[in-house]
């Protein structure tokens, strides 16, 4: 039998995102909301990749709501990179402090949205076959969690285990005595690789392309940074939010190209030393200039050929043919040194690509490589995966997988012509995976909520962008975008093109999150321009 409830708001997804839209219109504006979660708990991403090493590489000060100031007083963090466990133990934290479980439906996969335009309703169908009414639909999907399995032929036939990162058991996986294949170098295999090569017998990394890595220099919180952190919480705040990036620091104000050779070395190895994605901001110019870049990505190749021992394995994991940070650039913990151990061998699909999975293992070009257990550590597809898996149909039955063929088309990345009444949080088209994603989440959340409560102050029952609005805004992300180094990277997800027969098109808004912000303030002050109010 099938149930039909009818609320103001639904909300899909209960990670960062979901959980304070649930927050805000719940608790804030009074509206009776819920959240579709197809997870059996709070945490998104945080929820699902529990692979071995999952870390946030943003500090942990920085990677948590700022919107409760008693929120921000009571939490400890107990490291500068918090591990999966404790970041899930943060959100579970948020939802007994707000009350949320209460109106989450876990174990709610969503399998369907239309648009009722006679009523103006979103109607939202369940796996389970529940159906749901509300006059908002609110996506906080995620941007990465939809993970990418290579079609590579004859997995079905493999005599082992296989895993993706991003759906890892919660059981764990036991590596003991056992050979394992890790497929893939990007943020997530780069935390994998040494924690599974601690345990397994024998590791083969199958690396398509060399990635950089910064050292994270993770450590405990001294007692002296964790009263900093609660002291200078408007500060911290302040920064991550009038900058370009959400982190807790600013970019310098200095250019690598006007920088004399033997200053530039001091500075980069003192970002090394210090670890982490500041690195990044030691110039202004980086993600600008390729000559400025190159300085940087000239450093941290010539480190990567220091720490590898064997000459062989040196060249592979240093011969990088993108800018640095042009591809999402990961930071490590005893990565590199990883292959200096005696069970860990790397394999270049460069040179030999892998042909297919046969049932002892895979196959390259070269060889055949025998495995108990491949991890997947193949990425997402990122920014529109999951929003596509919903199947959103809006005015007139149209299709977003159908609108969305030749590649994503959003206003400011929260509305889609065509689609009344529906937001995206972190949506493609907004800063998203070039932020740090709370401070990001959190604009976003408080943009859309404002929005609905202008409606209902004034009685308006629905609201969506135009063709223009949208058109125009596409022009200004593909503009940022090629301001910069970042579509250089033919092969990177920014670009969808770790997916087959995905569109290659810039997903991201490379404008930085405080320009972002300023926009969404001017659009809104100005009676939400480029959105129609009935
Ligand atoms: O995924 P990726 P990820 N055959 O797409 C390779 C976030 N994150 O999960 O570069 C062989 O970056 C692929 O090769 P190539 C973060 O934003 C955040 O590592 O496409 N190899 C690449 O090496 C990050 O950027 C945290 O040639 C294949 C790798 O698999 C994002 O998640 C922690 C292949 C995929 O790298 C995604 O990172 C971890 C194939 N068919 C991750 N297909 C935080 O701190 C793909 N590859 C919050």
């Amino acid at each position: 039998m099938q149930n039909t409830n009818t609320l103001d708001a639904i909300v899909i997804g209960a990670g960062f995102a979901g959980m304070y839209q649930l927050i805000s219109l719940r608790d804030k504006l009074g509206l009776r909301t819920r959240v579709l979660e197809a997870g059996s708990g709070v945490g998104g991403t945080w929820f699902w990749n529990r692979y071995p090493g999952a870390r946030c590489d943003s500090e942990s000060h920085s990677y948590m709501y700022y919107f409760s100031k008693e929120l921000v007083q009571e939490w400890e963090w107990s490291e500068r990179y918090p591990q999966q466990p404790e970041i899930l133990r943060y959100l579970n934290h948020v939802a007994d402090k707000f009350d949320l479980r209460r109106d989450i439906s876990f174990d709610t996969r969503v399998t369907g949205a239309n648009f009722d335009e006679a009523k103006n309703q979103w109607v939202v169908k369940t796996e389970a076959g529940e159906t749901l009414r509300a006059q908002f639909l609110i996506t906080a999907v995620g941007c990465l969690s939809s993970a990418n399995v290579p079609n590579t032929p004859g997995l079905d036939r493999f005599a082992g285990q296989w895993f993706h990162t991003g759906a890892w058991p919660h059981e764990g996986v036991d590596f003991k005595g056992k050979h394992v294949g890790v497929i893939g170098t990007g943020s997530t295999g780069i935390q994998a690789i040494p924690m599974i090569a601690k345990e397994a017998d024998h590791v083969t990394v199958f690396q398509r392309t060399a990635n950089y890595s910064l050292p994270a220099n993770n450590a405990p919180l001294t007692e002296d940074f964790k009263q900093y952190a609660k002291a200078h919480a408007d500060e911290i705040y302040e920064i991550m939010t009038t900058n370009g990036n959400g982190h807790p620091f600013h970019i310098e104000k200095r250019k690598a190209v006007e920088t004399p050779a033997d200053e530039i070395e001091q500075i980069y190895e003192a970002a090394w030393q210090k670890g982490g994605l500041q690195f990044r901001a030691t110039f202004e110019d980086l993600l600008v200039s390729n000559d400025a870049n190159k300085t940087a990505a000239e450093f941290i190749q010539r480190k990567i050929r220091q720490l590898i021992k064997d000459p062989v394995k040196a060249e592979i994991l240093a011969d990088i043919d993108h800018p640095f940070a042009a591809k999402r650039p990961p930071i490590d913990s005893n990565y590199f040194d990883t292959f200096n151990r005696d069970n860990v061998s790397l394999v270049s699909l460069r040179d030999a690509p892998m042909q297919e999975i046969v049932p002892a293992g895979i196959k390259t070009t070269e060889k055949v490589y025998p495995l108990d257990i491949i991890v997947f550590a193949t990425g997402f597809d990122a920014m529109t995966g999951s929003l596509l898996k919903l199947n959103i149909e809006g005015l007139g039955g149209r299709k977003l997988n159908d609108d969305w063929q030749a590649g994503p088309r959003t206003y400011l990345g929260l509305q889609i012509p065509g689609y009344p009444n529906l937001f995206t949080i972190t949506g493609p088209g907004s800063p998203s995976v070039l932020c740090n994603l709370p401070p990001a989440i959190e604009q976003h959340v408080e943009w859309i909520t404002d929005c609905i409560k202008h409606m209902r102050t004034h009685q308006l029952e629905t609201v969506q962008t135009s063709d223009r609005a949208c058109d125009q805004w596409q022009q200004e992300v593909d503009r940022a975008a090629n301001a910069t180094l970042l579509p250089q990277v033919k092969h990177s997800w920014y670009l969808g093109a770790n997916v087959p027969g995905k569109p290659r098109v810039f997903m991201p808004y490379a404008g930085g999150l405080s320009h972002y912000r300023s926009i969404c303030n001017d659009v809104a002050a100005d009676g939400y321009r480029g959105m129609r109010f009935s």
